[in-house]
């Protein structure tokens, strides 16, 4: 098939019948109702910090889910994943439940990282976080699919990271290392066209990004539409099985949008208001997936909604559950801490 042209963006092709087909009916709609579980806990979440409930940074997934949801479903949880400090999503994907990751938020310890990391800090058995300096896991990433090299494992590393972090030294050294030893790493730009404040062109010299950065490293790129399941969903499945096959490391690069700030803070004076309401409306990648599946009559209005309050309530009780929770006791304070 073709690459779709899209303005600057030469797309994957995907063939959404055939993505369709090969998750069938049952999947497809375990994926939507992932990513209800992840709008649900980043709004809900976000009301709580606004409450006084949690406190420290906090960044939102909202408008991206498409992007990890689609990875871990075309490649697998068991591999090894690594990502920013905008890790809620990949924690929830991973198999961390809402009651540890809301227990993580309030600081309880009852938490995912016993109330330590809050927000930017989630891990599980295969998730190697959840990372608060920009381009800190992608040495990281890096790491990991060395040792599954070194081990003979047939393991993928997949590193998520913003658009920002291309222009980190950790980025260039890692892609570097990778394609001269041959790393089975699938590097990932979130380009969500703002870091921080400063938008996309006046931060990195190149556009596409991977397009025109990955020939520097003797590497393949990807561009996906990361506001389309479908396309991301294809991507990977591509490229999982592609880099499985040749140990090769890629660049890809995601187009999407984030729906709310950079974190919490961020009043988000420096793009239109008018533009991101417009996006939300016409372009939310969990409205667009859920209308596919009802036009397909793979779920109604009806049952949509009620899946949807399934999500809400079950992100409810990890709050309830968060509150209820104990504070960690001060005197551990020094446990599991590393460095003198
Ligand atoms: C090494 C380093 N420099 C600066 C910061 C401050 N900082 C935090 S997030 C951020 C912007 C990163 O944007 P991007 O990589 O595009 O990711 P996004 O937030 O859009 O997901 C900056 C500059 C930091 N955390 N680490």
């Amino acid at each position: 098939m073709e690459k779709k042209k899209n303005g600057k963006y030469n797309f994957f092709p995907c063939d959404q019948e055939e993505v369709l087909r090969s998750l069938g009916k049952d999947k497809l709609l375990s994926i939507l109702r992932s990513m209800l579980l992840i709008r649900n806990f980043e709004v809900r979440a976000e009301s709580a910090y606004l409450q006084g409930k949690i406190g420290g940074f906090f960044h939102s997934y909202m408008g991206q889910e498409a992007i990890q949801t689609s990875a871990v479903a075309a490649i697998g949880p068991s591999n090894w994943w690594t990502t920013s400090y905008r890790c809620h999503a990949l924690a929830l994907l991973l198999g961390a439940t809402p009651n540890e990751l809301m227990a993580e938020l309030y600081g309880k310890v009852t938490g995912n990282a016993k109330g330590r990391g809050g927000s930017m800090h989630f891990f599980t058995d295969r998730m190697l976080g959840g990372h608060g300096i920009v381009g800190g896991q992608i040495p990281i990433a890096t790491g990991a699919a060395f040792t599954s090299k070194y081990l003979d494992k047939k393991e993928l590393s997949l590193c998520f990271m913003g658009e920002g972090a291309v222009a980190q030294g950790s980025f260039h050294e890692s892609l570097n290392l990778a394609s001269l030893w041959s790393l089975p790493c699938i590097y990932v730009i979130e380009n969500n066209k703002w870091g921080m404040g400063t938008g996309v062109n006046r931060a990195i010299c190149v556009e596409p990004i991977a397009e025109m950065k990955a020939p520097g490293y003797n590497m393949k790129s990807y561009t996906l539409d990361g506001m389309d399941f479908f396309s991301c969903y294809a991507g990977f499945s591509h490229i999982g099985k592609e880099v499985l096959k040749t140990s090769r490391p890629v660049l890809v690069e995601v187009i999407t949008e984030r729906f709310r700030g950079h974190s919490i803070s961020d009043p988000g004076l420096y793009r239109s208001k008018d533009e991101l309401s417009t996006c939300m409306q016409q372009n939310d990648p969990i409205a667009l997936f859920m209308k596919k599946l009802v036009q397909l009559k793979m779920i109604t209005d009806e049952e949509y909604q009620e899946m949807d309050k399934q999500e809400k309530d079950k992100v409810l009780a990890s709050m309830k559950f968060a509150e209820e929770s104990p504070w960690p006791d001060p005197i551990l304070l020094g446990e599991d801490v590393f460095a003198p």
